[in-house]
C-alpha cells in the first residue's frame, strides 16, 4: 500500500522507535491524531512503514475503539420538567432519534435581555471551520456572533451552572458561551455539530475535550417569522421562544443530529448556544 503524499524521513523513524518501544499501534495513530494527522492517512502511513496489511491496521483499531474508555455522557432531561436550583424546566417534547428535548423556561426573560446587552457590542461575523480545521467565512452560516469565556461574568457562570445541574456534566465539559444573531434571510444552513473522524479537521478540532456529544441552542427572542431550528432527517423544526431551548445528544457520526437554523424571514434571531464535550474542555473558541 502506497500513500499519496510522501512520509518524512523523522515521522517514519519516530514510528519506528516509538513501536520498538513498546506502544501498541493504537497508540501510534492516537498520537499521530493528536498531532494533527487525520485517522485514514494515520493508518496508510503507519501500514506502509511497518508493513502491515492496512486491513490488519484497521481491524487492530476498531478493536481499541470497542474497549477505549468513553468519554461522559450528558443525562437527558425527563418529562414533564426538571427543578434545578429551585428553577423549573419544562420538558414539553421528547424525541428518541435524534435525543432531543424541547425545555421551556430554561432561561429568564431578564436572563434573555441580559444576554443579548452583554453580546450586542461584541458580535463579528461567525465562523465555521474547515476540513482542515481552519476558520473560514462560510455563506452557509450568516449570523453574528461572539463566545464567552467559561464564567467570564456572573450571569454566564449562572447559566452555565444550571446546564451542568440539568445535564449532570461538569460545567468544564462546555465551549465557551456562543450567542448569536440574525437578522432577515440570515440562516445557518443543515449541518452536524460532531467532528468527521475521516476529516483532517478531526484532531486539531477534538484534541482538547473529545467529541462534542450535546448541544442546547436557546433561543432569547422569538423571530416574528422564521428562525425555526429545523431537523430535516426527520420534518421537526422547533419554534424559537424567548427563554425556550433545544438540547440533542449524539455520538460521532449521528446523521439524525442534522440541523439547521432557518432564514429569519421577519423581526431578527437571538440565540446562546452551549456545546458540551465528552472530556474537559480548555480552549476558548471554537466555530
Ligand atoms: O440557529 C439555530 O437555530 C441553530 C444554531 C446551530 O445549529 C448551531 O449554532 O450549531
Amino acid at each position: 500500500m502506497s500513500t499519496s503524499t510522501p512520509i518524512r524521513p523523522e515521522l517514519r523513524e519516530w514510528i519506528l522507535a516509538t513501536t520498538r518501544a513498546g506502544h501498541g499501534l493504537p497508540a501510534v495513530l492516537r498520537l499521530m491524531e493528536e498531532n494533527g494527522y487525520n485517522p485514514r492517512q494515520s493508518r496508510s502511513i503507519v501500514a506502509e512503514v511497518l508493513k502491515v496489511p492496512l486491513a490488519a491496521l484497521h481491524a487492530t483499531t476498531q478493536h481499541a475503539a470497542a474497549k477505549a474508555p468513553q468519554g461522559m455522557r450528558t443525562k437527558h432531561p425527563e418529562a414533564p420538567e426538571v427543578i434545578v436550583d429551585g428553577h423549573t424546566i419544562g420538558v414539553s417534547l421528547s424525541v428518541d432519534a435524534p435525543t432531543l428535548r424541547v425545555l421551556d423556561g430554561i432561561l429568564s426573560e431578564q436572563e434573555c435581555t441580559d444576554l443579548i446587552e452583554l453580546a450586542r457590542p461584541r458580535l463579528q461575523r461567525t465562523l465555521t471551520v474547515d476540513t482542515d480545521g481552519r476558520y473560514q467565512v462560510d455563506q452557509r452560516r450568516t449570523s453574528e456572533g461572539t463566545f464567552f469565556a467559561i464564567n467570564e461574568l456572573p450571569l454566564i457562570g449562572l447559566i452555565e451552572q444550571r446546564l451542568s445541574r440539568l445535564l449532570e456534566i461538569p460545567v468544564d465539559h462546555g465551549e465557551g458561551l456562543q450567542i448569536l444573531h440574525y437578522l432577515p434571510g440570515q440562516e445557518y444552513e443543515p449541518h452536524y455539530d460532531w467532528f468527521d473522524p475521516e476529516l483532517p479537521s478531526f484532531g486539531p478540532m477534538t484534541k482538547w475535550g473529545g467529541q462534542r456529544i450535546a448541544s442546547v441552542v436557546m433561543y432569547l427572542n422569538s423571530p416574528e417569522q422564521g428562525g425555526g431550528t429545523a431537523f430535516p432527517g426527520i420534518g421537526l423544526t422547533i419554534t424559537a421562544r424567548r427563554g425556550s431551548a433545544v438540547y440533542f445528544a449524539y455520538e460521532g457520526g449521528d446523521r439524525t443530529s442534522l440541523h439547521a437554523g432557518l432564514p429569519v424571514i421577519r423581526g431578527e434571531k437571538w440565540i446562546a448556544t452551549k456545546w458540551l464535550r465528552e472530556r474537559p474542555f480548555r480552549n476558548r473558541r471554537m466555530a
